[in-house]
């Protein structure tokens, strides 16, 4: 049955949630293209972990996503090769830079699931963790909403720019 389950590992269903993860020295960067959403996720150093937090795999905004839905990954290097990679979820897909990658995952169990980069990437390689939290459809809704205050991006910017220059 694994021969089976290899191949559809790599059939992607149809996608419920994008997240874009753009691995870079030495952190990740998180884009939600519906949501209009994108933020850096830095490892937290071990003066600032809090609770059980654990030293190297915590980070400052963790990638959320809702439990039970088809999360599509689509991965991509800014600079040098780096691998997106999520033991619990099973998926671990290179991020190299000029090519986009995919992948996916459901996760059945909220809670925060953990990775690291997986291919060597220079100096800080070790440093830079994945952070997955999988919240309920409720919180997910609320922290959507707060997110795209804190971390819109300005895909309208470059538009209005123009506007401005034209109407100057
Ligand atoms: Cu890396």
């Amino acid at each position: 049955p694994s021969f089976r389950l290899l191949f559809y590992q790599l059939k992607v269903p149809a996608a419920e949630v994008t997240v874009k993860a753009t691995g870079k020295q030495w952190f990740w960067t998180y884009t939600y293209p519906d949501a209009k959403i994108e933020f850096d996720s830095l490892m937290k150093q071990a003066k600032d972990l809090k609770g059980d937090e654990p030293r190297l795999l915590a980070v400052d905004n963790t990638m959320v996503v809702p439990v039970n839905k088809v999360v599509r990954v689509i991965t991509t290097g800014a600079d040098v090769i780096h691998s997106w990679a999520v033991p619990s979820f099973g998926v671990k897909i290179d991020a190299i830079p000029g090519r986009l990658n995919e992948t996916w995952f459901k996760a059945e169990r909220e809670g925060m699931y953990y990775g690291q980069c997986s291919q060597l990437c220079g100096r800080d390689h070790a440093f830079m963790p994945i952070a997955v939290q999988v919240m309920n459809e409720k919180d997910y809704a609320a922290w959507l909403e707060a997110a795209k205050k804190k971390f819109a991006t300005s895909d309208d910017a470059p538009k209005n720019a123009v506007a401005a220059v034209e109407s100057a």
